[in-house]
């Protein structure tokens, strides 16, 4: 029997998720082609195509689905499923599956890192000691500690819930936003997503990206935070009006941010690169040895379960 035609647009680097893939599916590699011959090598296809793997900052819009007739089922090797066009495929009654739980410690771990990256100044530091500004004596400011202070989350799901579980021992106080409330939480919810800045040394932001959560963190939440306040996003780019950040930084009116994701990755704004109150990673936040081969396993899971038969494992 034929195997299923499934189109790949992003690699897994797992290679035991990969040589499974390629074991139980007829695999056409979008990623393996340059961008400019992409559409035509998805055009000589397309008729066949039965599934879409593809991540979360790739996704896939209502243009595409449209040139794939056969399409029974969405493989999506991500959590975040923002830039996947639910409406058109639910339209079509195609199914979706995404990554939920698999990565959750590894974002928290990296939330964690870039909070205490951020307040304790960790790349000037980092800085300071190979300039040799150490030797001769330079000048240094103290920074401020984390004990007693408060963290705000938006988005208190399990990935907001891990990181505040991580930050606990540090003596640190929380509260949230979501437009839901979490019923017998310990952890007090703030009637807005100002309020929760506004109470907040940190924001810590773990909302999916909707229109409604589009530019929430604008120029009057980065305020509310205040000149000690730390932005840190590990959750979309989308979720910030970025000018507003680059200013209430440069104006001294936002402490700091540290961000794992942008607006229109992998392009960074300049100015978030140029100024000292930054700390910036390239959306690593699920980028383990350990994680991706979790996430590859499940989405390879969720592919095999369709063609099995079966229920999805993780179905969006
Ligand atoms: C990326 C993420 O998708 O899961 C998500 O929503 O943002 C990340 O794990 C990753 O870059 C996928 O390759």
């Amino acid at each position: 029997m034929s195997k299923p035609d499934v189109l790949v647009f992003a690699q897994s680097p797992s290679t035991a998720v990969m040589s499974q893939l390629a074991l139980q599916f007829e695999c056409h590699h979008v990623w393996q082609y340059p961008a400019a011959q992409q559409s035509s090598m998805i055009a000589a296809v397309a008729a066949r195509i039965r599934a879409v793997w593809t991540v979360g900052p790739i996704g896939l819009d209502a243009g595409l689905i449209a040139r794939l007739p056969r399409l029974e089922v969405v493989v999506v090797n991500s959590v975040g499923v923002d830039k996947i066009d639910l409406p058109a495929l639910a339209a079509r009654g195609i199914k979706v599956s995404n990554t939920p739980g698999v990565l959750t410690d590894d974002v928290a771990d990296l939330a964690v890192l870039l909070l205490l990256a951020a307040q304790r100044r960790l790349p000037a530091m980092d800085a300071y000691v190979r300039r040799g500004d150490w030797a001769t004596g330079a000048r240094l400011q103290p920074a401020h500690g984390l004990r007693g202070k408060t963290a705000g989350i938006f988005g208190f799901g399990r990935i907001g819930q891990a990181i505040a579980a991580r930050l606990a021992p540090f003596g640190m106080e929380f509260a949230y936003f979501q437009p839901r409330a979490i019923d017998g939480s310990a952890v007090p919810r703030a009637a807005s997503l100002l309020e929760l800045a506004a109470r907040s040394d940190y924001l810590i932001l773990c909302a999916p990206a909707t229109a409604a959560t589009r530019h929430a963190v604008d120029a009057e939440v980065l305020s509310a935070l205040g000149p000690q306040g730390v932005l840190v996003n590990i959750a979309r780019g989308a979720l910030v009006d970025e000018a507003a950040l680059v200013a209430a930084l440069a104006e001294g009116r936002l402490g700091a941010a540290a961000l794992d994701v942008f607006e229109d990755e992998p392009n960074v704004p300049a100015p978030l690169c140029a100024l000292p109150n930054t700390v910036l990673t390239p959306h690593i936040g699920s980028l383990t040895v350990e994680t991706r081969h979790a996430m590859g396993q499940l989405t390879l899971d969720n592919l095999c379960a369709h063609f099995s038969g079966v229920p999805l494992l993780t179905s969006v």
